[in-house]
């Protein structure tokens, strides 16, 4: 049994409305592994990881927590914890191998197993149609990079929404659309591995248009589950006063955020981006516009840290003397309160929902037990910070801790560990830490 400290004191469940989800998250590249297994086709993540010096420790999700075939004790732990919510993801090439053309039954019979087990549990099923993992047979049609990519995801998310929609709570199209397109297209850390601004700028264009497409599509068939998309914001401050600083943390907040949020709520991108960007930004029509301004059900959210902005030497992470994660994130629960805020006020989505939070940390394993005390702190001072923004009026109905397992943490392999769960890779064994423990205990109330 854990102790309620004193910084524990003044926060519990019963300060929330009863009907508020409390949840975890995953993501199937990162847990699941059998990449190869009844039927699965590549994604461009498992081709991704084959390229030497791209993951940080050589690694793949080729088995990651092997989830596939361990998911019952998965959702044992879950609904042990007293989750009510379970947010996670379906891999596109598992259920349609080539991302058009033939489903594979087998991989549709996973999520139907996963599905019914988690309805039979009592846990609510909120499922991501992309959490990265784009089937490499797409890819080679040119991936986000192509429009056609846009109706094949309109097919994959009406088929999957026929099969399991109405036992759905809700329905997520993309998550974080900006890692796929900067990371992924600008950057080349992370699949596809491009790197050019005009492939980062039209891929976000095609991930935003079928987002819109695939909501339209999915409401004309009558689906009648909440619908979504998850963004990774964070405030970002300039660093300095100087007029320099402050005007690059707004562009900086528009390539980030507002390029994301004003199409999606008022139909048109930030005129100062499209500037900046000149001809790296890409083409679109009227109609595209009108199409990603689909009404939301509400916006995910997924903070870790906050962000300063320098037209000078970086930013020193450790300047502000506020813990540091192994990520290399430091820690700001207040900038989710400023975050939620924000969106509010500029965009009042319908609900705001905090998809995902959560810190890596290197856990030290004694006597069987993780005494993650600093992860604890980190979700008890981030579901304060989101109860702080409730106070002020912010719409917010959810907080989803990321991640349940500590997983396949994309180019950083399995070097960081994000897990309320611990994950020993050898043996498999899932060891609940000192946080999930505190998770469960603030949820008993
Ligand atoms: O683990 C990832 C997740 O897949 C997407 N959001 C950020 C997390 C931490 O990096």
């Amino acid at each position: 049994m854990l102790m309620q400290t004193k910084e524990q004191q003044g926060l519990s469940r019963s300060q929330f409305p009863t009907d508020f989800i409390w949840g975890v998250a995953t993501s199937a590249y990162q847990i699941e592994g059998a990449h190869d297994l009844d039927g699965r086709g590549p994604s461009i993540w498992d081709t991704f990881c084959q390229e030497p010096g791209k993951i940080a420790d050589g690694s793949s999700g080729q088995v990651a927590c092997d989830h596939y075939h361990l998911w019952e004790q998965d959702l044992d732990l879950i609904a042990s914890l007293g989750v009510g919510a379970y947010r996670f993801s379906i891999s596109w090439s598992r259920v349609q191998p080539l991302g058009h053309g033939a489903w594979n039954e087998a991989g549709f019979a996973f999520y139907e197993r996963l599905i019914q087990g988690l309805v039979s549990r009592g846990i609510a099923v909120h499922l991501t149609l992309n959490h990265w993992d784009l089937p490499q047979a797409l890819q080679e049609q040119g991936g986000w990079l192509e429009r056609q990519t846009c109706e094949h995801f309109v097919r994959y998310a009406v088929e999957v929404a026929r099969r399991f929609g109405s036992r759905c709570a809700s329905v997520c199209t993309h998550n974080e659309p900006w890692v796929i397109a900067v990371l992924g297209h600008e950057l080349g850390v992370f699949a596809p591995g491009f790197k050019s601004r005009a492939k980062a700028m039209l891929a976000s264009h095609h991930l935003l248009l079928s987002h819109g497409m695939a909501v339209r599509a999915l409401r004309d068939a009558g689906l009648q589950t909440e619908l979504g998309i998850v963004l990774n914001l964070s405030p970002i401050y300039p660093a300095s006063d100087s007029p320099a600083d402050v005007s690059k943390a707004r562009l900086d907040d528009g390539l980030v955020a507002r390029w994301y949020l004003d199409p999606l709520v008022k139909g048109q991108y930030p005129q100062d981006v499209l500037d900046h960007l000149g001809s790296d930004a890409p083409a679109f029509s009227a109609e595209d516009m009108r199409t990603i301004a689909q009404p939301l059900d509400y916006l995910g959210v997924n903070y870790y840290t906050r962000n300063f902005s320098s037209t000078g030497n970086p930013w020193d992470v450790h300047s502000t003397g506020n813990e540091v994660t192994d990520m290399g994130w430091e820690v700001y629960p207040q900038g989710l309160t400023e975050l939620l805020c924000r969106l509010h006020q500029d965009y009042a989505f319908p609900r705001l929902r905090v998809t995902e939070n959560g810190a890596a940390f290197k856990d030290v394993l004694a006597d069987g037990a993780i005494n993650d005390e600093r992860r604890e702190s980190y979700v008890r001072e981030h579901i304060r910070a989101t109860k702080a923004a409730m106070e002020q009026g912010v719409p917010v109905d959810a907080y989803f801790a990321c991640s349940l397992l500590d997983n396949f943490e994309w180019a950083s392999g399995y070097e960081k560990r994000f897990g309320l769960v611990h994950v020993d890779y050898q043996t498999l064994k899932r060891t609940p830490k000192r946080s999930a423990l505190w998770y469960r205990q603030f949820l008993q109330g």
